[in-house]
């Protein structure tokens, strides 16, 4: 992103809705791909099929997704909101997590990352005179979500291994 100026940059993140908007290097995660490769190793992967090395030796690589690729852009938004009124009968009931009671949220993020990706196209065109590629990344992507969060300055990992951020706590999905 050396090429552009950031600020910019972070400002429209904050008007699509973000609530952290971070920049950091295309480097690769060699100690992410060390620490997957260990927890597929000894099983503690198993149940997810898809979850494999050859994933992570693409996902802790950014230029594996995109040759050219020179920033990322970390994004978190938060997903608090109130608790419904609890209802009073005696009816058993289940629990569900707060990231699943609105819409699903890759649904919510994806059209925001399309339109940001739109916008930085236009912005380098007017600013730098190039073109930019971009590709788009929410949970199912082949991104470590969170070593991008925590290397860019979005927030730190927690002892419940998700990124604390100052402001919202865990209570964040990453793009
Ligand atoms: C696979 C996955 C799951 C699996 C986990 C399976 C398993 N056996 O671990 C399942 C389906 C169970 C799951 C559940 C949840 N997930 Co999930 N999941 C992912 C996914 C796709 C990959 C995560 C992963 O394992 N990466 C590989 C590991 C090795 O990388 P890493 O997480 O960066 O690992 C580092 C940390 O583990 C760190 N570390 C671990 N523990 C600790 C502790 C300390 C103290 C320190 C310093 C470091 C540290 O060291 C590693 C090396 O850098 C990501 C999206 C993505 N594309 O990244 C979402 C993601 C991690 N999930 C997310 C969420 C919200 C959840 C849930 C809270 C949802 C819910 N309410 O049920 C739970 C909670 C899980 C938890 N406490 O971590 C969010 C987390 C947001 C955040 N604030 O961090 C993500 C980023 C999705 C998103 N884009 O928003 N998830």
């Amino acid at each position: 992103m050396d090429l552009l100026d950031a600020a910019p940059i972070k400002a429209y993140g904050y008007e699509l809705g973000f609530d952290l908007v971070r920049i950091t290097g295309a480097e690769a995660f060699p100690e992410t791909e060390r620490v997957i490769k260990d927890r597929i190793a000894a099983g503690l992967m198993d149940g997810l099929p898809w979850f494999t090395s050859e994933r992570a030796e693409v996902s802790c690589h950014p230029d594996a997704l995109l040759p050219e690729a020179r920033s990322i852009i970390a994004l978190a938004m938060c997903y608090l909101s109130e608790p419904p009124e609890e209802p009073q009968d005696d009816l058993p009931r289940g629990r569900i997590s707060r990231y699943a009671w609105g819409e699903d949220y890759h649904e919510v993020i994806k059209p925001k990352l399309k339109q940001f990706a739109e916008w930085l196209r236009e912005y380098a065109r007017r600013e730098a005179g190039h073109e930019l590629e971009a590709r788009l990344f929410v949970d199912t992507g082949r991104m470590v979500d969170r070593a991008v969060a925590q290397r860019a300055g979005i927030g730190w990992y927690g002892k419940n291994t998700t990124i604390l951020t100052r402001g919202w706590g865990s209570w964040v999905f990453l793009a």
